[in-house]
């Protein structure tokens, strides 16, 4: 069984993190299949949209630790570069929506994968896990950079340094996550938003995404430039006159991506 099951339904890409019985932690292998998959999910344009969730109970427990210490393992030095750095590019660039549905513990490089995609779903029993500092490593896959963004410095600094395990609730309380479910309609409801933003104008999202992106780092002048740049280009879509013409004809929007 592949470490990563992927198929494409309703416009969507539907990615399985698929190592249940190691609660779905990233070897090698699993790693540069993410990036592949998340490279193909790029290239197609019927993809409007990417899902990634856990198999079995877990989302993901991050490295796979006997991997680290395996002497025909791919070296301490290479699994950032190689493994995690490109998966979380590959998040931020590809120009279409991540969800993440994370339907069990997030830990380590599991939490921050989760975190880096652009909505992140929660199932009730979830939880996500800084778990780096328990066996004395720092937060990597983009958590320094995404964490104090998103719930402050204070919170991020604390979660980080002592490791706790936050319930996927108080993560949604403290703004880590979009939105929880009830575990047993987890899969229908995360799919659903799947569905509602595979339907969506794709590029108009790619545009916010990018947007936002630059707006951790660009001063105020230089994001109401970027802003006026992507609007240019929205306004120039196809969809943007759809969207405009179903409001005035008072009917649905029929987007094509385009
Ligand atoms: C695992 C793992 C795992 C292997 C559960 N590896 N088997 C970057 C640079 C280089 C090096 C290192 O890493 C990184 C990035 C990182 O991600 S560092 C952080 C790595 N992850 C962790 O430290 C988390 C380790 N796991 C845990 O603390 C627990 O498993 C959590 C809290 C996630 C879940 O606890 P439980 O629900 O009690 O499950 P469990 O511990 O019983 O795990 C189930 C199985 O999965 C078990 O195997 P077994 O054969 O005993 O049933 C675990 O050994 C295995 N597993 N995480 N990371």
């Amino acid at each position: 069984m592949s470490s990563i099951l992927f198929e494409i339904k309703n416009n969507i890409g539907f990615i399985t993190l698929n190592r249940p019985d190691k609660l779905n932690a990233f070897n090698k292998e699993m790693a540069l299949l993410l990036q592949n998959k998340l490279d193909e999910c790029a290239s197609l344009k019927e993809v409007r949209c990417v899902y990634i969730i856990g198999a079995g109970k877990g989302f993901s427990a991050g490295q796979d630790l006997a991997e680290v210490i395996d002497p025909a393992g791919p070296g301490m030095e290479k699994i950032l570069s190689e493994h995690y750095n490109p998966i979380i590019t590959r998040i931020r660039n590809i120009p279409k929506p991540v969800v993440a549905a994370v339907n069990g513990v997030a830990a380590g490089a599991g939490a921050n994968i989760a975190l880096a995609c652009d909505v992140v779903l929660a199932s009730v029993s979830a939880s996500f896990i800084q778990a780096f500092s328990k066996i004395a490593l720092i937060p990597d896959s983009g958590g320094t950079y995404t964490l104090p963004r998103l719930i402050g410095w204070q919170k991020a600094s604390a979660l980080m340094l002592l490791g706790d395990k936050i319930a996927a609730t108080d993560a949604e309380r403290m703004g880590m996550i979009y939105k929880v479910f009830e575990d047993e309609s987890f899969e229908d409801e995360s799919k659903k938003i799947a569905v509602t933003l595979a339907q969506l104008p794709t590029k108009s999202l790619s545009y916010i995404k990018h947007v936002l992106n630059y707006s951790a780092t660009n001063n105020l002048e230089e994001q109401l430039l970027l802003e006026d740049q992507f609007q240019q280009k929205a306004a120039a879509t196809k969809d943007f006159t759809e969207g405009v013409n179903a409001f005035l004809e008072k009917r649905k929007s029929n987007f094509t991506g385009e």
